[in-house]
């Protein structure tokens, strides 16, 4: 069916590590399409989180945090963010002002957007942790930079202010057909989402550097007729003594992880799931092009 008055458009969700994008992502698109944690660099690929508002549709994409990246997968990271931005008709700049200031990240990011000249809109998220005042404050010196077309002051935690951002932006948005099916709400496929979701408990589950020198792929994926779904999946760690602290005492905490993410594929899949880990060790991973082809980022960053 068509429809003359459909709109389209994308959203960029940019931002320092931590800012709260992902979670943002989630409360416009009322569900879990990225994956959140209280570690930073949690996001590693542009994820795409889609709302229909009356006639329009709006495609948010939720990007990796920026900072200045050292290692090849944090330049990747930082690239696919920074790409985030390039097709969007609008981008949201991000700033967690729970700590009622600014991060050297997102201070870095205000000065790259001034090179660009391009105007963003500024959302101040968190604002469920600080005082009013501190935040008209903030608003003031944020302002006097130049680059924000609009502000608002959002909660991606609670949804206070949510809503009224997103019925702004939606008139925002160019006139043309929607890009997306009525009942997608992701262009993530299933088994991408659910080695996130796996990928999730670890960032959730284990300390220091374990969930940095970690990656999960989805190896396979098979429907039965009951409805069941059997989902088998690899933990890439770097070292043998990181394979220990995943698998845990008796395999303990790998149990843990494993329970943690089946229990949430389940409840989006609405259907029991099977789920499998397998842990293995492979040095350089991060080194290698194959595990960057999985994710859709660019290994020359
Ligand atoms: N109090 C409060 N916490 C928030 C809010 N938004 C996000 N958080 C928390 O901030 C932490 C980081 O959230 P994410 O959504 O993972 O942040 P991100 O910007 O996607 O982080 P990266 O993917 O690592 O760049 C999580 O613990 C969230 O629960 C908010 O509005 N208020
Ligand atoms: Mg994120």
């Amino acid at each position: 069916m068509s429809d003359n008055n459909q709109r389209c458009g994308f959203v960029g969700i940019i931002g320092a590590p931590n800012a709260g994008k992902s979670t943002l992502v989630n409360q416009l698109v009322g569900a879990k399409v990225s994956i959140v944690s209280p570690k930073v660099q949690t996001t590693r690929v542009r994820v795409m989180g889609i709302v229909n508002h009356a006639d329009t549709q709006m495609v948010f994409v939720d990007t990796p945090g920026i900072f200045a990246p050292k290692k090849r997968l944090e330049k990747a990271m930082v690239a696919a963010a920074w790409q985030g931005m390039q097709d969007a008709e609008v981008t949201i700049l991000l700033v967690d002002v729970s700590k009622g200031k600014v991060n050297a990240d997102t201070r870095a990011i205000i000065d790259r957007l001034k090179e660009t000249g391009r105007k963003v809109v500024l959302a101040l998220n968190k604002i469920d942790m600080v005082k009013k005042e501190k935040l008209l404050e903030l608003v003031a010196s944020l302002n006097s930079e130049g680059i924000f077309s609009d502000v608002y002051l959002i909660s991606a935690l609670t949804g206070d202010g949510v809503k009224h951002m997103m019925d702004d932006l939606a008139t925002r948005m160019p006139a043309g057909p929607w890009m997306f099916g009525e009942d997608q709400i992701s262009d993530m496929p299933m088994r991408l989402l659910a080695a996130e979701i796996t990928r999730e408990k670890i960032f959730l589950q284990l300390g220091d550097e374990l969930p940095y020198a970690s990656t999960v792929e989805t190896e396979s994926w098979e429907e039965f007729d009951n409805g069941s779904v059997k989902v088998s999946q690899t933990v890439y760690v770097m070292r043998d003594t990181q394979k220990a602290i995943v698998l845990g005492k008796g395999g303990t905490r790998i149990k843990k992880i494993g329970q943690a993410a089946r229990e949430e594929l389940e409840e989006i899949l609405e259907r029991r799931v099977h789920l499998s880990l397998f842990v293995k060790v492979r040095e350089k991973w991060t080194d290698d092009p194959a595990r960057y082809a999985a994710w859709g980022l660019d290994f020359n960053s």
